[in-house]
């Protein structure tokens, strides 16, 4: 295993365990919503929003410790975004994560519900005491992750998605809706692991670091949404534990649908050194950001 592997594990392990003890006890009534609630979020995903957390909290000198409510965070925000864009009424589908979706496996009101309780869980966790030293930061954070949910970020760009089936999407639009469908909530997961290193004693990184920081983000969001097309257009669904070939089975406008896949694909290594090149003026302290964009372009799921 190597370094980055081991790094990832460790920390998948721990965003896991602070998953569990941030989620209500499936003995706890409502117990059918709490079930749902626990079934969506956990054993299951990359964790890459959360792995991107913690890597640029190690930028900031931040302990992983201070930089785990805010990956519980933004995972608990991308769990509740499946779980209501796998239901009937958007893209209705019956796998997620190899398993059968929340409304298959327990019904449809119960996961409208459990996306619900999971984004309020979400904001409970970040406005947890000591999470940053300074309330005004702990506050920017807050501000940070409803900005990124809402409907000028991960909700916007669905109902953009939603309104462009069927219609022809041009390059520029494709990218607005997947800058804030995919990307809004990736800054966010650097942005919030960043700001974390103010909690922590260390020196903070100031607006201009912050600023090459969310360079880096907005470049890997993007990235990973290309990836995700040519992943969907290329793997199967066995791999992807999803259903695979979706996009152009209902007509999506995608980055390969427009641009082909070898260009899609060729487009995701610019992506990718584009990150890199964002990171130039930070040292070995940003080794895990890289590996991390890395390994996004790179992945094969
Ligand atoms: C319902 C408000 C609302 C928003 C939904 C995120 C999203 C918006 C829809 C998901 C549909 C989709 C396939 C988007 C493309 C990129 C994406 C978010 C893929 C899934 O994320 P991964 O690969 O999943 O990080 P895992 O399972 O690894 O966590």
């Amino acid at each position: 295993m190597s370094d980055f592997q081991a790094w990832m594990s460790e920390r998948q392990g721990r965003v896991e365990t602070a998953l569990a003890n941030a989620l209500p006890s499936a003995r706890h009534v409502p117990l059918r919503l709490h079930d749902a609630m626990r079934y969506a979020v956990l054993g299951g995903g990359k964790r890459v929003r959360p792995l991107l957390a913690f890597a640029a909290g190690e930028l900031a000198g931040a302990d992983p410790a201070r930089v785990a409510p805010a990956a519980v965070a933004v995972e608990l925000i991308h769990a509740y975004s499946l779980v209501h864009d796998d239901m009937p009424a958007m893209d209705n589908d019956v796998l997620r994560r190899g398993k059968p979706t929340v409304h298959v496996e327990f019904d449809e009101a119960t996961a409208l519900l459990a996306g619900d309780a999971l984004q309020s869980l979400a904001f409970e966790v970040l406005a947890q005491p000591g999470l940053a030293d300074e309330a005004a930061v702990q506050v920017r954070m807050l501000k940070l992750l409803a900005a990124a949910a809402g409907s000028r970020g991960m909700a916007g760009g669905q109902a953009i998605d939603l309104e462009a089936v069927g219609k022809p999407l041009d390059l520029p639009e494709l990218e607005f809706m997947h800058i804030l469908k995919t990307g809004a909530l990736i800054r966010a997961s650097v942005n919030l692991g960043a700001l974390c290193g103010n909690a922590s004693g260390a020196e903070p990184l100031d607006e201009a670091a912050l600023g090459r920081l969310d360079h880096y983000a907005k470049c890997v969001g993007l990235a990973f949404q290309v990836v995700d097309d040519v992943l969907d257009a290329d793997a199967s669904t066995a791999t992807l534990g999803k259903t695979a070939g979706k996009d152009a089975a209902s007509n999506k406008p995608t980055y390969v649908s427009l641009l082909g896949l070898a260009r899609a694909r060729e487009l995701a290594g610019e992506l990718r050194a584009d990150a890199h090149a964002a990171l130039a003026g930070f040292g070995a302290e940003a080794a895990r950001l890289r590996q991390l964009a890395d390994y996004i372009v790179l992945r094969e799921f």
